[in-house]
């Protein structure tokens, strides 16, 4: 695959769990703008790189995103700043649309006013977008059933990308991340990742909650692989004004991955069991042959990905 090489990137979100990934992917050949408010996102996530120019601040400042993207005149902007909490757009929807929405057409307006020469436009859209859409594998011609103030910015910020980049010439790509998990995941709050509680849980020997059988399926894609699938959207021309699924393509349910971290650990999961929760969705995958056509393969089957997410768990954190 074609590496991105001498660019000036700027990463919004990047100090969060995908973005800090992405940083550490693309420092070392490149310079780096992040723009993170660290509302998720933490400053540790961050290398230390000269590469590498750190803004604290929210992406709903527009005249300050709009100095930054004239002064730097970026190659490439990848838009991963957002507020990833459902529960929090439920209670927030407006406050949230601001930067779910809002900031990042601000973005993409100022590249059309002002005729940034940007070689690319990544917008990270979401599988909820997907909602509980019964049709699996869930492919991005499927039907969508947004229900949530989170996926109903993601999917209509999404679609103002591609017809911003149609209309008005500028290359754009968006992405539907499936279940994302590895190192740097936040798991602080009970809408966290799931793995990313269990990870806690485990190694901490603290209660997980598992709210109904676990037999509910997803599609977890190990955050390297995210990381690759990003870089090649980025680089790829084929890639324009479309949106790709981000994922593996097998589903996993909730007890066969429990299962696989005890084995690494070593140590069993104390489960407390709850009725399921309300709208949870039971099975889902992705279809990604539109991302494979590009040439993407995935590196890590759901066993490769849990043993180096546990191995830098065991590693890392305190
Ligand atoms: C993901 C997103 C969610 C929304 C949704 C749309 C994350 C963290 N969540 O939800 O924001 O976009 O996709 O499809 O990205 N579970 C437990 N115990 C816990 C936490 C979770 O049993 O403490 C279960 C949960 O009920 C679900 C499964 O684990 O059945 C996965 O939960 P999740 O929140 O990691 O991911 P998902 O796909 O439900």
């Amino acid at each position: 695959m074609d590496r991105i090489k001498n660019s000036k990137i700027l990463i919004t979100g990047g100090a969060g769990f995908i973005g800090s990934n992405l940083v550490s992917r693309l420092i070392e050949d490149n310079e780096i703008v992040v723009v993170d408010d660290l509302s998720m996102g933490k400053i540790e996530n961050l290398p230390q790189s000269n590469n590498l120019h750190f803004f604290e601040h929210s992406i709903t400042d527009s005249s300050f995103m709009k100095r930054l993207l004239s002064d730097y005149q970026f190659d490439y902007i990848v838009l991963l700043a957002a507020v990833a909490s459902v529960a929090d757009t439920i209670e927030r929807p407006l406050a949230t649309h601001e930067v779910n929405q809002n900031a990042n057409i601000q973005i993409i307006d100022y590249v059309r006013t002002e005729k940034l020469q940007v070689q690319k436009v990544l917008f990270a859209s979401s599988a909820a977008v997907y909602g509980n859409i019964k049709s699996l594998p869930k492919k991005e011609d499927s039907r969508v059933d947004p229900l949530s103030p989170y996926a109903i910015d993601k999917y209509a910020t999404e679609r103002f990308m591609i017809d911003y980049g149609k209309l008005y010439g500028i290359p754009t790509v968006c992405t539907r991340f499936f279940n994302v998990y590895g190192p740097k995941q936040n798991p602080q709050s009970p809408y966290s990742g799931v793995l990313s509680l269990i990870t806690d849980a485990i190694k901490y020997s603290k209660p997980f909650t598992l709210y109904g059988n676990g037999n509910q399926t997803r599609d977890f894609v190990y955050v390297d692989d995210v990381t690759a699938a990003l870089e090649l959207l980025l680089v790829n021309d084929r890639a324009m004004h479309d949106v790709y699924n981000v994922a593996t393509g097998k589903e996993t349910s909730l007890n066969t991955v429990i299962g696989k971290m005890e084995n690494i650990f070593g140590k069993n999961l104390i489960k407390v069991n709850k009725d399921a929760r309300i709208g949870d969705i039971d099975k889902s995958f992705a279809d990604v042959s539109k991302l494979k056509e590009l040439g993407y393969e995935n590196e890590y089957d759901i066993s490769d990905g849990l043993t180096k997410y546990i191995d830098f768990i065991n590693r890392v954190r305190k």
